[in-house]
């Protein structure tokens, strides 16, 4: 009789540590961290779908942080945690972090003016990311001698903002950019690279020679 009840405490108290470790490894979502990939700086981090993390539920998670710089590090920090790898090393680390409703911060120490993020957890309501610009499509566009005349590419485009890069190498002709809401040339007699900015709209365009029209070719902008 003794001896029975002996050996069912025993069980169960094996049964709370094996339930224990099971809830804090092995079901915990990985998060990954990244800072300085080539030392720049950089610093993101990612869920495992790989996209940038906003907003958590709070629980256990697995936060595997690459850092591939010696002088940026990653540092994580928020209700309860305080994680993070050294300065001056290059690695990998895994901690197991428990997160709790609230803010969490990442950053890298000795620039966190500029390598920085957060994301909130639970009850706290995520901050809309405010989306960035799209960066202008670069196109690059050159005339010369004999009025040769390219853009490049010139297939393929979709309306948008685009910043070309005109090469003039002629003082006898200039090159000429027209079409839905963009009339944009160079001066004939100016030689010289300079750069537009426009917004091209889905439709058609022409290219080419200011000074005759029969030089010039046709783009077509998709929506
Ligand atoms: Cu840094």
């Amino acid at each position: 009789m003794r001896v029975g009840v002996i050996v069912a405490a025993a069980l169960g108290a094996c049964a709370l540590l094996a339930g224990a470790a099971g809830a804090s490894h092995a079901d915990a979502p990985v998060l990954t961290g990244d800072v300085g990939a080539g030392d720049a700086y950089t610093i993101t981090l990612m869920d495992a779908s790989g996209a940038a993390v906003t907003h958590l539920e709070p629980g256990t998670y697995t936060l595997v942080v690459h850092d591939h710089s010696t002088f940026h590090n990653f540092h994580f920090s928020g209700p309860g945690v305080d994680v993070m790898s050294d300065v001056d090393a290059v690695g990998d680390k895994t901690f197991t972090v428990a997160l709790a409703d609230g803010t969490y911060f990442f950053q890298c120490d000795p620039h966190s003016s500029q390598m920085r993020g957060k994301f909130t957890v639970g009850t706290v309501a995520a901050t809309p990311t405010p989306t960035a610009p799209a960066a202008p499509t670069r196109l690059t566009a050159a005339i010369g001698a004999g009025s040769k005349f390219s853009l490049r590419p010139a297939a393929g485009l979709t309306a948008g903002s685009f910043a070309i890069t005109v090469s003039d190498r002629t003082a006898a002709d200039g090159f000429r950019l027209s079409g839905p809401g963009v009339v944009k040339a160079t001066g004939i007699a100016f030689k010289g690279n300079l750069t537009w900015r426009v917004t091209l709209k889905a439709g058609r365009y022409t290219f080419g020679s200011v000074r005759r029209a029969a030089l010039r070719s046709a783009l077509t902008v998709g929506s």
